[in-house]
């Protein structure tokens, strides 16, 4: 599992947690082309978890950056081309993401900029650390965030805040990037670890293909209208009626005991 160059690779068989680091810390993790491919690579081979499984083995994602001071600082400046992260074949990376059935949780403690930031956003949370940073500086090179990221803070933030982060490139503080609703959560440094674990457990002892529908149902209503939504909600919970998992889940409420999902 950890022949990726510029990733590093962990899954833990109790849990059911994958966890994958960006691994450029010299330069704070910024994104080529090769980083970009790795990201995807690993996530397909925690999911190959799933293969010889009866149920779901892979629950959850932890997805963070090497190093003491990044989670990602962004594109590799040195590197733009069509091989780098503002090429064609970096974009496969977070739409990954996006599409990858299990949920994926942003670790971030430390600078989380420009497509560092869009990657955290393709995630399904954004846990961070007081110390972090957030920022769109792409604009002081000339650019526009090339990976959604506009897009993603209108929707979680509205355009106000999109265009003020982008138009202007300045760096926001955790602290103001969890009341914009940017990030899920803020921790102190001293209890991020603990607090990210706790978070990651609790997600991967939910029922997984409740959790699988709900980042799919998540996802239609940012993408279609609201009839289209009804109707996939409507589809995935007569579905899941029909699963061990709710069996279960209805067992155990009787019975008054936690229930243990197997995502069957
Ligand atoms: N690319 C390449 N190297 C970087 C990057 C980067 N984005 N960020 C930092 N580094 C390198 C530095 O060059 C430095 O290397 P060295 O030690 O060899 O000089 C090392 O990392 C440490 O950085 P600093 O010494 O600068 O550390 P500081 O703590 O002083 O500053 C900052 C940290 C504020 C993060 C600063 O490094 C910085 O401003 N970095 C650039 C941030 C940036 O502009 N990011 C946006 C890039 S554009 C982008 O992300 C577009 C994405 C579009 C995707 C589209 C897909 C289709």
């Amino acid at each position: 599992m950890d022949d990726l160059e510029t990733v590093l690779l962990d899954y833990d068989d109790d849990s059911g947690i994958g966890t994958l680091t960006m691994n450029r810390p010299d330069s704070l993790n910024a994104l080529n082309g090769q980083l970009s491919r790795d990201i995807v690579e690993g996530l397909r081979r925690l999911e190959e978890r799933n293969e010889d499984a009866d149920g779901v083995a892979l629950r959850a994602v932890v997805l963070e950056g090497a190093g003491e001071k990044a989670f990602c600082a962004g594109a590799d400046i040195g590197g733009f081309s069509s091989d780098s992260a503002g090429g064609s074949s970096a974009r496969s990376h977070y739409q990954f993401i996006v599409d990858f059935p299990a949920p994926v949780i942003a670790k971030i403690d430390g600078y989380c900029l420009g497509g560092g930031l869009e990657t955290a956003l393709a995630c399904d949370f954004r846990l961070a650390s007081e110390e972090s940073t957030f920022g769109f500086p792409e604009v002081n090179l000339g650019l526009l965030p090339g990976a959604g990221g506009v897009q993603y803070v209108t929707k979680l933030a509205g355009p106000a805040v999109a265009k003020e982060l982008a138009m202007f490139g300045d760096h926001v503080p955790a602290e103001r990037a969890g009341e914009l609703g940017i990030v899920n959560r803020v921790y102190p440094g001293d209890e991020f670890d603990d607090e990210v674990a706790s978070f990651a457990e609790k997600l991967a002892g939910q029922a997984p293909l409740a959790v699988q529908g709900i980042k799919k149902s998540a996802r239609v209503a940012v993408e279609t209208g609201l009839e289209e939504g009804l109707r996939y909600d409507r589809e995935q919970f007569s579905t899941l009626l029909n699963t061990e998992d709710f069996e279960e889940g209805a067992a155990a409420f009787s019975e008054k005991r936690d229930p243990e999902f197997e995502g069957r």
